[in-house]
């Protein structure tokens, strides 16, 4: 492990690579990352690192953004299996013919989803964002992919804006159940209950706190609270946990675990980078229209 980690190390100088380490990945990945992060903060260091060769521990769609926003850049995903499951519930002909349905409607596109579709909408977000975002439209209506329960939290918060959400999700948060939540504030009351939006809004509005991987991170380092409860992926909760020992996290149910982020490891790592490997690559049509929806929302959440 030790020799993997140093490899890693030794071909990123002799490359001139980085690697961007998403906050869901197994925690082991952290040793050899250059940042880790949400998707955005990650591509946006795709975006102003001098290195040649971004490896992303992450899955398909961050590496893609990363490219988007990075074109001259040679963007390596170790794991070409690493997919999304809520990315995957739609693609081009779904998001064209939901469009369809609603002629003239602006549509804004969650971050976890693939270029192609990034490329049918009208402007992206992030877990974030998406309250800035919808409201920045100034519209009556808006449609929202592919994220149901962002989307209707967004509409919750956002009173008389109409959120018309596509049906898809992440199975990792939408299993979560408002039981969940009430027994763990029974069990811990004073616990401080942090809950991210791709869990169903009737979840989310038990929370302490509704917010993004990076929101709840920021959430602790400014509090000072000594318990919490964290409703996202395994990976926040190990982070939290190392980085603050004096204080307690319990993850809300033992199997919040994305598989497809825990498909990565240092083996595959050291892999893409040796052999230069697992490229993502994206049409020219397809990346212009991907980052007009990407380049859209910068303009508007820095
Ligand atoms: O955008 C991301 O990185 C994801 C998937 C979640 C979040 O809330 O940061
Ligand atoms: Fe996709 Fe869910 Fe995994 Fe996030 S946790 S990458 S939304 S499957």
């Amino acid at each position: 492990m030790k020799n993997l980690v140093n490899e890693i190390k030794r071909l990123k100088e002799e490359k001139n690579a980085i690697i961007l380490a998403h906050s869901y990945q197994n925690i082991e990945i952290d040793e050899v990352a250059d940042f880790v992060g949400d998707s955005l903060y990650l591509s946006r260091q795709a975006e102003k690192t001098n290195a040649d060769i971004i490896v992303f521990a992450g899955v398909y769609f961050m590496a893609q953004t990363a490219k988007i926003i990075s074109p001259a850049k040679k963007v390596l995903l170790p794991n070409l299996n690493a997919g999304c499951l809520m990315a995957d519930m739609i693609n081009h002909e779904q998001i064209v013919s939901f469009k369809n349905k609603y002629p003239g409607v602006p549509v804004v596109c969650y971050i976890n989803s693939t270029a192609e579709v990034k490329a049918e909408c009208d402007i992206c977000c992030t877990s974030s964002n998406a309250l800035e975002i919808v409201k920045s439209l100034n519209t009556s209506r808006v449609l929202f992919v592919p994220d149901a329960n962002l989307g209707k939290w967004v509409e919750k918060q956002l009173c008389g804006v109409e959120v018309i959400t596509y049906d898809g999700n992440c199975p990792v948060h939408h299993n979560i159940q408002k039981t969940d939540i009430t027994n763990a504030r029974q069990k811990f009351p004073d616990a401080k209950i942090l809950i991210h939006p791709e869990c169903k809004p009737e979840v989310s509005e038990l929370g302490d706190y509704v917010g993004s991987t990076s929101g709840i991170i920021d959430y602790v380092k400014k509090c000072k609270e000594k318990q919490f409860v964290i409703v996202t992926e395994k990976g926040v909760s190990d982070r939290l946990k190392r980085d603050y020992p004096d204080r307690e996290f319990i993850l809300i149910r033992d199997n919040m675990l994305c598989e497809s982020m825990k498909l990565t490891t240092l083996e595959e790592i050291w892999h893409a980078l040796e052999y230069e490997v697992n490229e993502i690559s994206l049409e020219e049509d397809v990346r212009k229209r991907s980052s007009n929806c990407i380049d859209r929302m910068l303009k508007v959440s820095v």
